[in-house]
């Protein structure tokens, strides 16, 4: 009945703010006070920052907007805004210092779960479901994962550790599966916790394509580097040529040559590149560039959500390529359970009905298409979210990274980032359009 419904709906709501809030921790726990305060890069906030920000969201959604509150510390709120300061200003700016923000995030921690031992869980589009508490567990999964892109980017002590994945004794499946056209349902308008870009589902069509089963692999990658593909200019949009030619760019991030082969630094210990692995560290022009040298194409954002969404027996449009249960171990690669990309070609539980494999978890997988509201969007619950990053210069990610919280991803979810972008957990896959050699139907079916 509904009181056992709601029963559900607040534990489910608590586990979520839980687990994040102990990946939090893990995070900042194991780094002296004067490694928080410290920017490693220019394009990171200094870990305190991201601490006291995920305490300050969540004061503002759960403790005011919510439970209609009195801002615990207004005075703080201008630090804390993303973009009142870009992240390269923040090192500069008076935070808190690092024994404050942990105290200030476990004290709106504490009032927050009190809110939702009673707060109501209908009546408006904030607490339809929960739908604010799934948010702010969300960001704070979303803000894990940069702050662990932070710890890629440093260097020193190696301070996080991690079981690696099972290996996987060579896949054998095909290299690419054929998703046939037809109409497919994007997007959702029944997801409870789905964020505004998510919204809402419409029908899209779709002609007929092929998907790699796989994400790229550092070996296929090694192929592309050693037949001199970032010295052609022919593979290149003329945009990524200039940035690569400009700043010398000749590998993927953390990749370093090394004799005859290629290390890669991985959180603070060096590695050889794995060749199994799916490629890591990849911008958009980069992954573009390998897609037009291997005759192919990224996958449009459409063609990645129908790959992963699409039950054939039934048309519908499911949550994950498994179906509709939540991430379970076997199915993906999530949660920063492991510190890496499982190979390529593991999760078999977690394949689409087509075959095609760790669409969900693993590495970010960057699309043809740039960052655009869906017909009928409405910016929900605040502009700054998604409405004003849209129609700009950014390309739409897709399946979540091994970094992502299970709670911040699904067969919807959408991100994105600056073409030039690589320190994020980002890869790829690639498509190609159907040929009449191919002997297949190439129309929308
Ligand atoms: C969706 C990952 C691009 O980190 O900039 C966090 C998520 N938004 N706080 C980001 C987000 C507000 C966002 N991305
Ligand atoms: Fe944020």
């Amino acid at each position: 009945g509904p009181v056992e419904d709601t029963g559900a709906l607040r534990e489910r709501a608590r586990d979520a703010l839980l687990a994040a809030r102990d990946r939090t921790a893990r995070l900042t726990d194991c780094v002296e006070d004067g490694e928080l305060t410290t920017q490693v890069s220019p394009l990171m906030s200094p870990l305190v920052w991201d601490l006291a920000h995920i305490g300050n969201q969540e004061e503002q959604w759960l403790l005011r907007a919510v439970a209609g509150r009195e801002a615990m510390r207004p005075e703080i709120d201008p630090l804390y805004d993303a973009f009142e300061h870009p992240r390269a200003s923040r090192p500069a700016l008076p935070l808190l210092p690092p024994a404050e923000a942990r105290s200030y995030a476990a004290e709106v921690r504490g009032r927050a779960m009190d809110v939702l031992d009673s707060a109501p869980l209908a009546g408006s589009p904030l607490t339809d479901a929960g739908f604010a508490f799934g948010m702010i567990a969300q960001h704070e999964q979303q803000h894990d994962e940069t702050m662990l892109i932070t710890h890629q980017l440093r260097t020193g002590r190696p301070v996080l550790s991690a079981p690696d994945p099972e290996p996987v004794s060579g896949f054998t499946g095909p290299a690419e599966v054929l998703v046939p056209g037809g109409p497919f349902t994007m997007g959702t308008s029944t997801e409870p916790w789905a964020l505004d870009n998510e919204r809402p589902a419409h029908h899209r069509l779709v002609p007929s394509f092929f998907l790699d089963t796989t994400p790229v692999t550092n070996a296929a990658y090694q192929v592309f580097l050693a037949d001199g593909g970032y010295d052609d200019p022919r593979w290149w949009d003329p945009r990524g040529w200039e940035h690569i030619r400009s700043r010398a760019i000749a590998a993927p991030l953390f990749w370093r040559r090394e004799g005859g082969g290629w290390l890669r630094r991985r959180f603070a210990v060096t590695e050889p590149v794995p060749p199994d692995e799916p490629v890591l560290h990849v911008s958009w022009f980069e992954a573009d560039a390998y897609a037009r040298w291997a005759g192919r194409r990224l996958p449009t954002e459409t063609e990645w959500e129908k790959a992963a969404r699409l039950d054939p027996a039934t048309g519908r449009s499911r949550r994950y390529p498994w179906g509709d249960d939540d991430p379970a171990p076997g199915h993906a690669n999530l949660g920063q359970r492991h510190l890496r990309p499982a190979p390529a070609g593991s999760y078999p539980a977690g394949q689409s009905p087509l075959g095609v494999r760790q669409l969900i978890g693993d590495v970010w997988e960057w699309t043809s298409s740039g960052f655009l509201p869906y017909p009928g969007f409405t910016a929900f619950p605040y502009r700054e979210y998604s409405e004003v990053f849209f129609g700009g210069d950014h390309k739409v990610l897709r399946g979540g990274s091994f970094a992502v919280g299970p709670v911040a991803c699904r067969g919807t979810f959408r991100n994105w980032d600056h073409p030039i972008r690589r320190q994020i957990f980002s890869g790829f896959r690639t498509a190609r359009d159907v040929t009449p050699a191919d002997g297949v139907p190439m129309g929308v079916g």
